[in-house]
């Protein structure tokens, strides 16, 4: 990256925590660091929230139902709970979905719950969830219904995977199956990612042996298509040659998830989410996988550039650097447009756990320099690369990779790629079953943030006065006050797609309108006028 100079982290960083009770500000201090990309500093990631400070992260529920296996749109998704914890989910992830005819099921649109009442919780609820599965299946006779519990049901020990396979049983030809992803498990929503991938994994994955056509067959994990990102990135595929088994989960069926371990390659997009799964798929099936990124174009080349690479076929490789060569001009013509407007500016990005990261390329293209970034619930991997972290144990159940060593079947253990050819494959740069992390690729003496509170980002916007903030919902309107536009980098306030080159210009627009909009100078924060008028504008 480039060298910029940026305000002195060390006093930034006292200034940020200097108001916390000391235990806090100790705490705290190990989660802010000042960024070194060629001597990666270590950051405290995926502890526990200090209690009273405003965080934006979510909880396990919200990573297991919403995340992993919200966006496959023939499952039906019934949450074990009492009415809120479905109502506040319902539809608020905007993850698009393409079902193959109007007739195909699509399942995404509903709101399914066991409406958990107090007499469920004294005398336990597992008869009503029987009895709600049975009225989802005469219903709708849908290929799978997942079962997600929340808080009360891990309370009460209702046994939801007792139950899911009673009904399985019952039921014939539908696939249940529960998930213990009571929202109070692990510090986040990380942890309900790695409990929806061990369920996808353990009840999915490995159903359906179908050989499909393709030369080059690929899955496509970490792309939950929020505001059709998965379509551009399907579209690119589709006219590079590559075909797609299956999609982990954006735009996705239970069928193709089934069918996943057939392909020869799976490409990472978002590691936080779902490197469990890559890994489990690698132990049990021999599918390497890969890191790429198709947010930013520069990435989007790189990524299709990597997967041709990988397949090391001379007509894959001619194909995707026709692709690029198609579309690159369209987008070299906005940006030399676009470009003089946004160079020089500066940006903060804190979004959950991969975005923060991705986001900074399409900044970079537009010429606008990260301040500073960091993660809601990701790991220290995700900042410091896992090659940097040879000895800490990944994550707190990489013994689900263990386990699956020792039983993995060697019938269907099928290397696709020697341990010589990937080593060979690393040697050209690519980065094999591993990912760099964050901050190699951020400014020296940028401030890298982990689970940043309320408090440290209104400090920080003061301090700073970044150009634009991205983060979200929780954060848009009492930054845009402050008079920083917010650019919600979860739902992307409506926008989007923003991956691959159609992305990257529609991006490129957005931002120019945000940051170049004369509209937050005349904004003065509800302190700053006078009281006569602050009354006024309540009206
Ligand atoms: Fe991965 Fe995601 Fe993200 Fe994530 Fe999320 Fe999301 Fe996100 Mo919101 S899976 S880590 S748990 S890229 S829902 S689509 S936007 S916080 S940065
Ligand atoms: C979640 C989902 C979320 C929330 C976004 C936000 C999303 O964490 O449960 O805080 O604006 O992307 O929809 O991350």
């Amino acid at each position: 990256p480039a060298k910029v100079n940026l305000p002195d982290p060390a006093s930034i960083t006292e200034e940020l925590i200097n108001k916390y009770p000391a235990k806090v500000a100790k705490k705290r201090r190990k989660s802010i660091v000042a960024n070194d990309p060629d001597t990666i500093p270590e950051v405290q990631a995926n502890v526990r929230t200090v209690p009273g400070i405003i965080t934006q992260r979510g909880c396990s529920y919200a990573g297991c139902k919403g995340v992993v296996l919200g966006p496959t749109r023939d499952i039906v998704n019934i949450v074990h709970g009492p009415i809120g914890c479905s109502f506040y989910a319902w539809l608020t992830r905007r993850n698009q979905t393409r079902p193959e005819t109007p007739e195909h099921e699509n399942y995404i649109t509903y709101c399914f719950s066991t409406d958990m009442q107090e007499e469920h919780v004294v005398f336990g609820g597992e008869k009503k969830l029987k009895v709600a599965i049975q009225e989802a299946y005469d219903l709708f006779h849908p290929k799978a219904i997942a079962i997600f519990s929340t808080c009360p049901v891990g309370l009460i020990g209702d046994d939801v995977h007792a139950v899911s396979r009673e009904m399985k049983e019952k039921l014939g030809d539908c696939n249940v199956f529960g998930f213990s992803c009571e929202g109070y498990r692990g510090v986040s929503q990380s942890a309900g990612h790695h409990i929806a991938n061990n369920g996808v994994f353990k009840h999915m994955v490995g159903n359906n042996n179908e050989i499909k056509p393709g030369k080059f067959k690929i899955n496509l994990l970490g792309e939950y298509n929020i505001g059709g990102d998965a379509f551009e990135i399907e579209r690119l595929l589709e006219k590079s040659g590559i075909t797609l088994i299956a999609s982990f989960s954006g735009n996705s069926t239970v069928g193709a998830m089934e069918n996943a371990h057939t392909a020869d390659l799976n490409i990472v997009q978002c590691h936080r989410s779902i490197n469990y799964m890559g890994d489990m798929m690698e132990t049990k099936y021999g599918i390497p996988w890969m890191k790429v990124n198709f947010v930013g174009v520069e990435s989007t080349a790189k990524s299709l550039r990597k997967i041709a690479e990988y397949f090391g076929d001379a007509e894959l490789k001619a194909k995707v650097e026709e692709v690029i060569a198609e579309e690159m001009p369209a987008v070299k013509e906005i940006i030399e447009e676009i470009r003089p407007r946004t160079e020089g500016k500066t940006a903060m990005l804190f979004v959950g756990g991969s975005r923060a990261h991705h986001y900074q390329d399409l900044f970079n293209e537009l010429g606008m320099t990260t301040l500073s970034a960091g993660y809601e619930f990701a790991h220290r991997d995700d900042y410091e690369g896992r090659e940097v972290l040879p000895n800490i144990k990944i994550d707190a159940d990489s013994k689900n990779i263990e386990e699956l060593k020792v039983t993995a079947d060697p019938e269907l253990y099928n290397p696709r790629k020697s341990p010589e050819e990937i080593e060979e494959l690393k040697a050209k740069g690519l980065e094999m079953n591993g990912y760099t992390g964050m901050m190699k690729q951020m400014v020296h003496k940028s401030l890298v943030i982990d689970d940043v509170s309320h408090y440290e980002s209104e400090k920080l916007i003061e301090i700073y006065k970044p150009d634009i903030f991205c983060a979200g919902i929780k954060k848009k309107y009492v930054v845009q006050k402050m008079g920083v536009p917010l650019k919600q980098l979860h739902s992307y306030d409506y926008g989007g797609p923003y991956t691959g080159f159609k992305g990257a210009v529609n991006f490129y627009k957005d931002i120019d309108r945000m940051v170049n909009n004369p509209v937050w100078k005349m904004i003065k924060a509800p302190w700053e006028k006078a009281e006569s008028e602050s009354l006024e504008a309540s009206y």
